[in-house]
């Protein structure tokens, strides 16, 4: 990597953070694997969802994705090449446990095996999510998330994935963002499975909760020195006006948006802003309280954005309603999404209100820009402004004392944006799909040379222990 990509105004650098901040890079299963149907894997609830028309941008699948099933060798080093210390990624339950209870398959042991292993070997540390969205389809027929026997299905499944894999992966997350598989998927009806209404979306709020703490139970048991995380989403929350209305619209959607997850876990409940979740309470039984407690290591926050809230009679429940970031004339990216670095800041300093809460880690944040091929390279100055001005967020945040240990960027290669398909291009290494080529982004090439100086203090640090083992063997 050169330093042609390192624009001289940008006077951050990894010391201005301390030693052990943690830098690395996230993916999951679904959008980056393919290997769909390869061996005894499952059919997982996205298997599903892209082949119902209409569900998916252009009717575009994960069958292959960026085939990392196939190329993870590849990819990992080309990690290593870029200096990336830390790689998350997710499994997919489905290739672990086809049917989602009972049998474990071992070629999809061995595939998590032979990943883990390959990280390992280049000097990089596995970060895994256990859950990211890809439910098998076999428990979605018998309810899925609006079944609380998936309390049962799920522990087995953490069971099998502590078992097989916690001797070398101490860093865990449980679910990868509650509120959007719940939401997306079970009551906007957008993300797989495709439910909708309240009657799918409570329950599946409920069993997810008590799941992400029960993940977190059995970690702590199953894999000795684990670090175990969950994830959330988050954005910022700006009321539209300062009127009443506007005020109370905006504290509704933070108490949905960002606070209905991380407050149970740490036995505070669900947010009481909202009446409708009131509902919950059918699916709750005396002991649930205590249950949806547990003491996480870390929080994973994955922020991109900020929405501007509204109140409107017209929006049932909730009465609020987001203001398009396209009717404010603001800079937004292929999503849609207002680009706002502020909004990272204002998230860490909002969970580090929670005393509970030990560690923050920013698990994702990232951003899609229109990408091009250009003499073979990829110029992608719009993402390379974002990272460094999100990253700036994050040390003010750092330098003003609040906790912060880490940042993941959202994503290492282009892969499948769920029901936007591959138009939405968040990687920092670009992938062409007629090909499955790799081309590092000049978004890659800075995010590299940033981290070098932690691969070259790594060196340095393993050099030393060579010469001192030499010196005294
Ligand atoms: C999420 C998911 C990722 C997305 C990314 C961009 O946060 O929605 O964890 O799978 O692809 O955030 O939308």
């Amino acid at each position: 990597m050169t330093n042609e990509t390192i624009p001289p105004h940008f006077e951050l650098h990894t010391n201005d953070f301390e030693n052990d901040f943690i830098w690395g890079v996230s993916t999951a299963a679904y959008q980056i694997e393919g290997g769909h149907t390869i061996h005894d894997k499952g059919e997982s609830i996205w298997d599903r969802f892209v082949s119902q028309k209409g569900s998916i941008f252009r009717e575009q699948h994960g069958e292959i994705a960026c085939d990392f099933y196939h190329r993870y060798e590849s990819d990992i080093e080309l990690m290593k090449a870029m200096n990336i210390p830390n790689f998350r990624f997710s499994l997919s339950w489905s290739r672990l446990m086809p049917q989602g209870d009972g049998a474990s398959s071992q070629a999809g042991i061995d595939f998590y095996n032979r990943v883990i292993d390959y990280c390992l070997k280049c000097g990089i540390t596995p970060w895994i999510t256990i859950y990211h969205w890809d439910l098998p389809q076999n428990l979605e027929d018998k309810g899925g998330w609006t079944n609380r026997d998936i309390i049962g299905w799920f522990e087995g499944y953490v069971r099998l994935c502590a078992r097989h894999f916690g001797d070398r992966v101490k860093h865990w997350m449980v679910l990868n963002e509650p509120m959007v598989f719940t939401g997306a998927g079970h009551f906007l009806g957008v993300h797989a499975p495709g439910r909708k209404g309240l009657k799918n979306f409570l329950p599946a709020v409920h069993h997810a909760a008590l799941c992400q703490s029960a993940g977190g139970r059995i970690l702590r048991v199953e894999v000795t020195d684990a670090i175990i995380g969950t994830t959330f989403s988050c954005s910022q929350i700006t009321p539209r006006t300062k009127t009443k209305k506007d005020i109370h619209a905006a504290r509704k959607a933070d108490a949905l948006l960002n606070r209905l997850f991380i407050e149970p876990s740490l036995g505070l409940g669900y947010p009481k802003d909202i009446k409708i979740l009131q509902r919950i309470e059918k699916f709750q039984r005396p002991e649930d309280a205590k249950d949806l407690v547990f003491d996480f290591d870390f929080i994973g926050i994955q922020n991109y954005t900020r929405e501007v809230v509204r109140h409107s009679y017209t929006t049932p429940y909730l009465r609020a309603k987001i203001v398009k970031a396209t009717n404010r004339n603001v800079q937004t990216t292929l999503m849609d999404w207002e680009v706002y670095p502020p909004s990272i800041y204002a998230m860490i300093a909002k969970f580090n209100t929670y005393k509970n809460v030990k560690k923050i880690i920013i698990t994702e944040n990232g951003s899609a820009f229109q990408d091009s091929i250009v003499e073979g390279k990829v110029h992608d100055p719009q993402r390379l402004a974002y990272l460094q001005h999100y990253l700036k967020e994050v040390h003010r945040a750092k330098n003003e004392g609040f906790k912060i240990s880490g940042y993941f960027a959202w994503t290492f290669t282009d892969n499948f944006e769920w029901a936007e398909g591959y138009r939405p291009r968040f990687g920092l290494v670009y992938v062409d799909f007629k090909n499955q080529k790799r081309i590092v982004k000049s978004s890659g090439k800075w995010y590299s040379e940033f981290l070098r100086p932690l691969f070259d203090q790594a060196s340095n640090e393993k050099k030393e222990k060579t010469d001192v083992s030499t010196g005294f063997d």
